[in-house]
Parts: C-alpha cells; sequence; structure tokens
C-alpha cells in the first residue's frame, strides 16, 4: 500500500474533513468569515494535516478532485449560515488544469452561495508560475464575483509587484510576522509596512496567527482590518462552528 494509493481511495471513502477557523474584526472581534482548512482522517495513520499530504496530491494531481471537494464542501457549509464569509486555499496546480474557473462556477450555482462570500486565497507561487495564464484565470473568477486573497504575504520575494499587478482584494500577513510581534521590532516594522502598503493599495489586510491580547493590541493599533488565529479560534468543525456562533449571539 502506498499513501497516493490510500489518497486515491479517500476521497471516495470520505476521509477528509473540512474545518473551519474564525476570521474576525479586528476592532470589534465580530465573527465576519472563516478560512476553510482541510484534515484527512487516516484509517491507520489517524488525523494528517495539509503538510503530510497536500504535497503529494499536487504531484499525483489528485489536488483537482480533492480541489473540488473542498470547494463544494465549504460552499455548502457557509450557505446555510447567514452573512457568513468563507476563504478556501488554492494550489497551485489547480490553476494548470485550466478547470479551476468552471469548477467554482459550480460549486456556487450548486450551494446557492452568493459569489460575494467565496474568497479564495492564492499563494506567490501561483503568479509566479505562468503570469499571463494567472492573470486570465483571476480576471475570469473576479467575473463570477468572488474575492482573491494573497496568502502567506511577506513571505515571497516579489509580492510588492504582484500587489499592483494583479486584482487581489485582501492580504494575509504570514504569522510568522504576526507570531514575532511582541518581541521583535523588526516583525512591528514589516507588520507596520504591510498594514500602510495595503491601505495605500486599497487592499483589506488580514492577519493571520494571532495568539495573544498584545499581539491583537499591536494590530489594531495600526488599523489591521481582519484578525485570525488561536486567540480568536482554532479550526473547528461545522458542529462546533455552529456553536460559537450561538455563544456569541
Ligand atoms: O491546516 P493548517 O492549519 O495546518 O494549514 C497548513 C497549510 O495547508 C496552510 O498553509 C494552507 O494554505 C494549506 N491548506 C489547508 N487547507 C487546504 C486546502 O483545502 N487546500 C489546499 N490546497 N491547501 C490547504
Ligand atoms: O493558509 P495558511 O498557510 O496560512 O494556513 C493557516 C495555518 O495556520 C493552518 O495550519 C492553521 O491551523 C494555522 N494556524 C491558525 N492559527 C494559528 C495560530 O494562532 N498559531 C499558529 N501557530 N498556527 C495557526
Ligand atoms: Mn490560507
Ligand atoms: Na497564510
Amino acid at each position: 500500500r502506498t499513501l497516493e494509493g490510500d489518497l486515491r481511495r479517500a476521497i471516495t471513502a470520505n476521509e477528509f474533513v473540512l474545518l473551519f477557523q474564525p476570521r474576525c474584526d479586528a476592532r470589534t472581534l465580530e465573527l465576519l468569515g472563516v478560512e476553510a482548512l482541510i484534515r484527512w482522517d487516516h484509517p491507520q495513520l489517524g488525523r494528517l494535516v495539509p503538510d503530510d499530504f497536500v504535497p503529494l496530491a499536487e504531484k499525483s494531481g489528485l489536488v483537482i478532485p480533492l480541489g473540488e471537494w473542498v470547494l463544494r464542501k465549504a460552499c455548502d457549509t457557509i450557505s446555510r449560515l447567514p452573512a457568513l464569509n468563507v476563504s478556501v486555499n488554492v494550489s497551485v496546480v489547480q490553476f494548470r488544469g485550466g478547470e479551476l474557473v468552471a469548477t467554482v462556477a459550480s460549486a456556487l450555482k450548486a450551494t446557492d452561495l452568493p459569489a460575494h462570500r467565496l474568497e479564495l486565497e492564492i499563494t506567490e507561487s501561483v503568479l509566479i508560475e505562468n503570469t499571463e495564464k494567472a492573470l486570465d484565470i483571476l480576471a475570469r473568477l473576479k467575473d463570477l464575483g468572488v474575492r482573491l486573497s494573497m496568502d502567506d504575504f511577506g513571505t515571497g520575494y516579489s509580492s510588492l509587484g504582484y500587489l499592483r499587478t494583479f486584482p487581489f482584494d485582501a492580504l494575509k500577513i504570514d504569522r510568522r510576522f504576526v507570531g514575532d510581534l511582541d518581541h521583535s521590532k523588526g516583525a512591528l516594522a514589516i507588520v507596520q509596512a504591510i498594514l500602510g502598503l495595503g491601505r495605500a493599495l486599497g487592499l483589506q489586510v488580514v492577519a493571520e496567527g494571532v495568539e495573544t491580547q498584545s499581539q491583537l493590541e499591536h494590530l489594531k493599533a495600526d488599523c489591521c482590518d481582519e484578525v485570525q488565529g488561536f486567540y480568536l479560534g482554532r479550526p473547528m468543525t461545522e458542529e462546533a462552528l455552529h456553536a460559537f456562533i450561538a455563544e456569541r449571539q
């Protein structure tokens, strides 16, 4: 048996789980949306995180059907929760196949989720690989009405130019910078610079990996729009998300 064989069977065997992590208004802490995060409950190996199997899914092409499942599941779950937005991570491999736009359109149609409530999180690798093609796909995704965000912002090397060239609505500050906010002047300077850049370009800025009150205070002081991280809530099941929402009402 191989992990790839297991992966091939896992979709039909229903072994994947989609968790949802809160994204909150930085000032009011109101719940605005969730990021969908996949897990694999492997029958022998237990619960696997994306680092354990997404690279293999990308190499084998299985990330295409897997990505379809994630989009459908995320849209379906959130369509039943009034006013909540959902963001979904999209792999560079999903951009190669050429079916991404159709896959997103059919997930929205099948679940009746208004397009503006779906955000696709994209990493820089998508833009580096084939800039022309990526630009075309992103433009067609924007035409559908979905939001686009640049994920892991600050960790790449040419992100600044991309922000101008590509039709992003938001950028997500990588949790490495947020995690160092309390004890590193350098990290604070970088976060402040990203927030200033986002503001100047009219982009919404989301900070990831917020774990402490004091990190939150730094981010609020510099007008960060949204915060995500263990301080606000861990990735949770759909049932736990319902309880999380009920508790806040
Ligand atoms: O889930 P975790 O909290 O461990 O996320 C680790 C990484 O896995 C994140 O950077 C995220 O971008 C990626 N990831 C999580 N869920 C998905 C998914 O559904 N599809 C893809 N392609 N990547 C995902
Ligand atoms: O898409 P991305 O790579 O950014 O995925 C988010 C990842 O960060 C997921 O693996 C998620 O479980 C993880 N994560 C979310 N909040 C926190 C946090 O507050 N601290 C840490 N260390 N990891 C977090
Ligand atoms: Mn992400
Ligand atoms: Na990220």
